[in-house]
This record gives C-alpha cells, sequence and structure tokens, in this order.
C-alpha cells in the first residue's frame, strides 16, 4: 500500500512531506484536501490530527502529523542517510539545523511570505509593512549565520546534502518570490546554497505543486 499524504499543497509544510518523498523515490499518493471547505475540521480528519492541521501521513498502521517528524520518519524508513546516520555526530549535526529551521528560519521567512504573499491574494488585505519591517531586521541577522556556516562547509549540516538543507525549501521557495529575496541574493554562500536546492529534480517537481504564477505575484524585478 502506497504511502498517502493528505493535504494541500501549496502549504510549505505539506510540500516539506512531498520533497522528502520525492527525494527517496517513495511511492506516494496524495490525497487533496481544501481548506476552503474545511477539510481539516472533518471529524474523519481530526480523527488523524487532532489539532486540525495538515499534513498527515499515513504508512501502513503508522499515522503521523508535524511536517518534521513526518519528514524523519519517511527519510529513517527510506533514505537515512539524508538524516545523518553515518555517525552520531552527523545525525546530531543534521537534528541541530533542521531546529535553527523551524524556529529561527520559519517563523521570519514564513511571516514575510504571508504578508507579501498570502495576505493580499488569499485574504484580500494589504500586507502590514511594520510586520514585515520587523521580521526583516530579524532575517538580515539569521542569513548573516547562515553565510559565515556555508563558508565552513557546502551544507548545513557538513559537506552532504541533508535533511537540514530539504527542510528550508518550501519556505524559501516562497520567500524568494518577494521583493526580500535581495537579502539572500547579496550573500554569496547562502544565495549558492539556495541555487543548488532549488535545482534539485525533486524540488522543481514539488515547486509544480506550488505555483506562483496563478494568483500569487511573482517576485518584482
Ligand atoms: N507545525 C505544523 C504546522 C502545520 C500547519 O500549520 N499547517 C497549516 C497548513 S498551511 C494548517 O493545517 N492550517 C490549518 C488552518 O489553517 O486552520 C507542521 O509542521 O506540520
Amino acid at each position: 500500500m502506497a504511502v498517502k499524504v493528505y493535504g494541500w499543497t501549496i502549504s510549505p509544510f505539506v510540500s516539506r512531506v512531498l520533497l522528502c518523498l520525492e527525494e527517496a523515490g517513495v511511492d506516494y499518493e496524495l490525497v487533496p484536501m481544501s481548506r476552503d471547505t474545511g477539510d481539516h475540521r472533518h471529524p474523519d480528519h481530526l480523527a488523524m490530527n487532532p489539532f486540525g492541521e495538515v499534513p498527515v501521513l499515513e504508512d501502513g498502521d503508522l499515522t503521523l502529523f508535524e511536517s518534521r517528524a513526518i519528514a524523519r520518519h519517511v527519510l529513517r524508513k527510506y533514505k537515512p542517510e539524508l538524516l545523518g546516520s553515518g555517525s552520531l555526530e552527523q545525525s546530531a549535526m543534521v537534528d541541530m539545523w533542521v531546529e535553527v529551521e523551524a524556529h529561527k528560519m520559519q517563523p521570519l521567512a514564513g511571516a514575510i511570505a504571508v504578508e507579501c504573499i498570502v495576505a493580499p491574494v488569499l485574504h484580500g488585505r494589504e500586507r502590514n509593512q511594520a510586520v514585515v519591517d520587523e521580521n526583516v531586521e530579524k532575517l538580515k541577522k539569521v542569513l548573516e549565520v547562515y553565510e559565515a556556516r556555508l563558508a565552513q562547509s557546502k551544507y548545513l549540516a557538513g559537506d552532504v546534502l541533508s535533511l537540514a538543507d530539504l527542510s528550508h525549501f518550501t519556505i524559501m521557495h516562497y520567500f524568494m518570490a518577494t521583493e526580500y529575496a535581495t537579502l539572500v541574493e547579496a550573500l554569496p554562500r547562502v544565495s549558492a546554497w539556495w541555487e543548488s536546492l532549488a535545482a534539485r529534480p525533486a524540488a522543481k517537481v514539488v515547486a509544480e505543486f506550488m505555483p506562483l504564477g496563478s494568483g500569487v505575484p511573482k517576485k518584482q524585478e
């Protein structure tokens, strides 16, 4: 039985899971859901995720929610080298940088993307520029740390690609469609790292699930 993923793929949380499945070459079935019609509040969905969120993954008898926990499960089972499985030290580095993504990058890049892309297009309201500015200032400092880190190693957790890098792809996909992409483009190592992530065949597949052209504005040149 194929692994099933429930959710709407425009969500960076859902697409994070899809990226890991694509990278690991897993045969999966996407079960599309609609936020607009409240599919995530349906009792059948709440039975899988009592928090009423997507994604949810079913793998045989195992049902999981929380995108990073799902990502770890998928890779542990199907492509453990992407978790740094070769050594305790390597897996600890992967864990550390996944935490950085979750707690330092996603909240800032996510807030900027929500204000610049989601608010005007999906919520029909003007962006709150004060929120954008506050997050941009914080993100600049975080990106400087990334630039320094990437001077030491090709990828975040070392010289090989891992979940630490992949976990960034989906939120950065949206962030890089805002005018604040220049923050990344100004940093040569972060910029090269991003380009190499976005060029991966799996990332290109998943980017198709997160269209920037239909309704969501493209970056202003
Ligand atoms: N920490 C969760 C966050 C999941 C999440 O926030 N998902 C959004 C999708 S964009 C959701 O389901 N929102 C439900 C809602 O909008 O009510 C994860 O990583 O999976």
